[in-house]
């Protein structure tokens, strides 16, 4: 049996066994690997960090989607930066928006899981109220004159192309792209092991927006502890929508999830004391 070796630390390291390699190869930014895994099924990974599993990534794309869209109740424009697999988009889709754009760097990741994997985007770049745009997102958030309701950084790890959608430049830019009582969610790591990437994207959030904070999902692949999505807002009560109001937004909309759910939700926001202390 051959193993996927994830080596994200000095000294810790994740391994899958691969039943199966669908594709490797470089794409014009990163090293990309689909295989198959016994247990999780496909899974995909850039640059040696696992991105997304067939088995678990409703738990990370559902959590990054729905918390914010249901929050704010009424957003009509989303963007995504990054999420070339389209799982993210798929979940966003679900919500009456009228448009989404997404804003990913590498056309490779898009071909590859579109082709390897393609139950993850379904139809999703096909809705008609999706805008597919290739191209460097920090540009993009720097440049465009487009404003939205919801933001969402649905990233790699900050190494690599991926760095930059952690620098205070890049959320300065994310915050001038908001409509009033907007939101921006990011992926934030794993704070166990990568508190101090959470501690200074939670610190620039707090400089730049009204409301500064992350939750957490529990998502199998990306181990040693809970990921945190960051939080950033120009509107408070956006993070503080009770579970009844919740529960009325989500009946309406009649989605089913395997994760979300207006308890769940507002749950999320409850942090351990050793994450609460890192984004004090
Ligand atoms: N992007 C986030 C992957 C982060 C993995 N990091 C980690 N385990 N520390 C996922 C892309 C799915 N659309």
């Amino acid at each position: 049996m051959s193993w996927f070796v994830e080596q994200l630390h000095k000294h810790a390291r994740q391994q899958l066994s691969i039943d199966e390699v669908l594709y490797e190869g470089r794409t014009d930014f990163q090293d990309l690997i689909v295989f198959r895994n016994g247990t999780f099924g496909r899974v995909m990974a850039l640059d040696g960090a696992v991105q997304l599993t067939e088995a678990d990534e409703f738990a990370y794309h559902e959590m990054m989607s729905h918390v914010p869209l249901f929050a704010h109740g009424s957003a009509k424009d989303v963007l995504i930066i990054g999420g070339g697999d389209g799982g993210l988009l798929r979940e966003v889709l679900r919500h009456p928006v009228e448009r989404v754009t997404e804003v990913e760097l590498d056309a490779g990741v898009v071909e590859a899981t579109k082709r390897h994997m393609p139950f993850i985007c379904g139809d999703a770049f096909e809705d008609p109220r999706t805008d597919l745009v290739i191209g460097d997102g920090a540009r993009y958030v720097a440049e465009t004159d487009n404003r939205f309701d919801v933001i969402l950084v649905d990233s790699t790890d900050p190494v690599g192309p991926g760095e930059v959608l952690f620098s205070r430049g890049f959320y300065a830019d994310c915050k001038r792209c908001l409509k009033p009582g907007g939101v921006l969610v990011t992926q934030n790591g794993v704070p166990f092991m990568q508190g101090e990437e959470l501690r200074k994207s939670v610190g620039h959030f707090r400089e730049l927006f009204t409301d500064a904070a992350c939750y957490l999902v529990s998502v199998p692949t990306y181990v040693n502890g809970d990921m945190a999505l960051g939080w950033a807002s120009l509107d408070p009560a956006l993070r503080q929508v009770d579970a009844g109001t919740l529960r009325a937004r989500y009946e309406a909309a009649g989605l089913k999830t395997r994760y979300y759910n207006p308890e769940i939700h507002v749950a999320s926001f409850a942090l351990p004391n050793y994450i609460k202390d890192l984004i004090r």
